[in-house]
């Protein structure tokens, strides 16, 4: 088999690449590991930046997200009590946020594909890149078989723990990483939002997250050490410490219900660099990974694709090599940035074992800056609705 595009991975940042190729009719095949029904199973970001809708709407994949995501023109932060609400389109000057789960969008995405009638391997065990630099190709075995296929071009969109990373030699790449003392212990349920906005609330017994899917659709988070399992938490448990972490009036407008899906996510910034390694390019998780603290993870990895894409763009319809040897510098300088937002908003509204009372008096400090500077609010507004691509 040969493509021009061989896709490791149909998460996110791989089907989102593949529909904008397909639609500039740049032949590709998406090759995964999982089976279809696996993929969409993950519950994951909720949030997504106008950059993200807007490839989606160039990818021709936005009607549902506009007919059903939640357009938010503000968060609340809370702490010591008190709710702080940013009005996001008035600091930013215009840009909201949508609220519509990963999930949703990866079925969108998975239903173009199928109607683009490309290529898509699932359950493609053993995937193994070869010959990054002149004839790269890629191979796997299904059903009893070894399968091959030879492409111009690696876009590795295989998340965090895929192979394509793993592929690249370990003197020619260098990974940044920090990783927190503590996860995020989400709750999925069918009741209402506790709130019309998001709210981020600090508390001493550690952070506590309200978001949502739709009206009749809550998701919930708090901060546990980095130890604990999911299982070890009964409903009841999640929702009396989800209400204690709350300032009072939010806390008393919970809705509790059973659980539809609780996990467990460990924490950590990284970044691997360079995102290019002769014809493979790193994209999405496999490159970076956010705490999801500022609701990046997702949104990072719609830039990579945007500047991906243009780059081959670029290549096959304007025979030039500017975009793809671009596409390193361009992504990382937008993923520092969010790395440090993400980072930033993670140290100021966490717990940390470890954190002398100086650092904490610096956590209030920052609390007590961002409510009461209007330039510190806008820099709050700029990060969390996404800097351009
Ligand atoms: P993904 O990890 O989504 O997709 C990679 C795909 O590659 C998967 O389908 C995988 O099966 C496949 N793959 C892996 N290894 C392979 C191999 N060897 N061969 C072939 N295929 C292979 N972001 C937020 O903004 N907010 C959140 O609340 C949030 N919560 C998260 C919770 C968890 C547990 C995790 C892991 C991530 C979370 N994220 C969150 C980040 C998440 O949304 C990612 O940013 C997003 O999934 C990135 O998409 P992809 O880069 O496509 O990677
Ligand atoms: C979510 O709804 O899953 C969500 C929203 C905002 C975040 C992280 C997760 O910062």
């Amino acid at each position: 088999m040969r493509t021009q595009i061989a896709i490791v991975g149909s998460g996110p940042a791989g089907l989102l690449l593949g529909q904008l190729l397909s639609n500039a009719g740049i032949d590709n095949v998406i090759v995964e590991r999982s089976a279809a029904a696996h993929v969409l199973s993950r519950i994951r970001a909720g949030v997504l930046e106008q950059g993200m809708v807007g490839l989606l709407e160039q990818a021709g994949c936005a009607t549902r997200l506009h007919a059903e995501g939640l357009v938010h023109e503000g968060i609340e932060i809370a702490y010591d009590g008190a709710r702080h609400r940013f009005d996001l389109k008035q600091l930013s000057g215009g840009s909201t946020v949508t609220v519509y789960g990963q999930t949703e969008v990866t079925h969108d995405l998975m239903e173009a594909r199928a109607a683009s009638c490309r290529t898509t391997i699932y359950e493609a065990d053993g995937v193994a890149l070869h010959d990054l630099d002149a004839a790269p190709f890629l191979t796997w075995r299904k059903d009893g078989a070894t399968h091959r296929l030879d492409c111009d071009f690696i876009a590795g969109c295989d998340g965090f723990h895929g192979v394509s990373r793993q592929s690249v030699p370990a003197a020619a790449i260098q990974l940044y990483e920090r990783v927190y003392p503590f996860g995020w212990l989400g709750l999925l349920a069918d009741v209402p939002p506790a709130a019309p906005e998001l709210i981020y609330a600090r508390h001493a017994r550690g952070f506590a997250l309200c978001s949502m899917r739709s009206p009749t659709r809550s998701r919930y988070y708090i901060q546990t050490d980095g130890t604990q399992k999911a299982e070890a938490w009964s409903d009841d448990m999640f929702w009396d410490e989800l209400r204690r972490r709350l300032p009072p009036e939010a806390a008393d407008h919970v809705v509790t219900g059973p659980s539809i899906e609780k996990s467990i996510a460990q924490l950590r910034s990284f970044v691997a660099e360079p995102l290019r390694f002769g014809r493979l390019f790193l994209c999405g998780d496999a490159a970076h990974i956010v705490p999801p603290t500022g609701a990046k993870g997702l949104n990072l990895a719609a830039s990579d694709v945007h500047y991906l894409f243009e780059g081959l763009r670029e290549h096959f319809h304007d025979h030039s090599a500017a975009g793809l040897d671009a596409y390193s510098s361009r992504a990382l300088a937008r993923i520092w940035k969010a790395e440090r937002f993400s980072w930033w908003m993670t140290s100021t509204l966490h717990t940390f074992p470890d954190l002398d009372a100086f650092g904490v008096r610096l956590q209030a400090a920052e609390l007590d800056y961002l409510t009461h500077s209007d330039a510190a609010a806008a820099t709050l507004a700029e990060n969390y609705v996404g800097l351009p691509f």
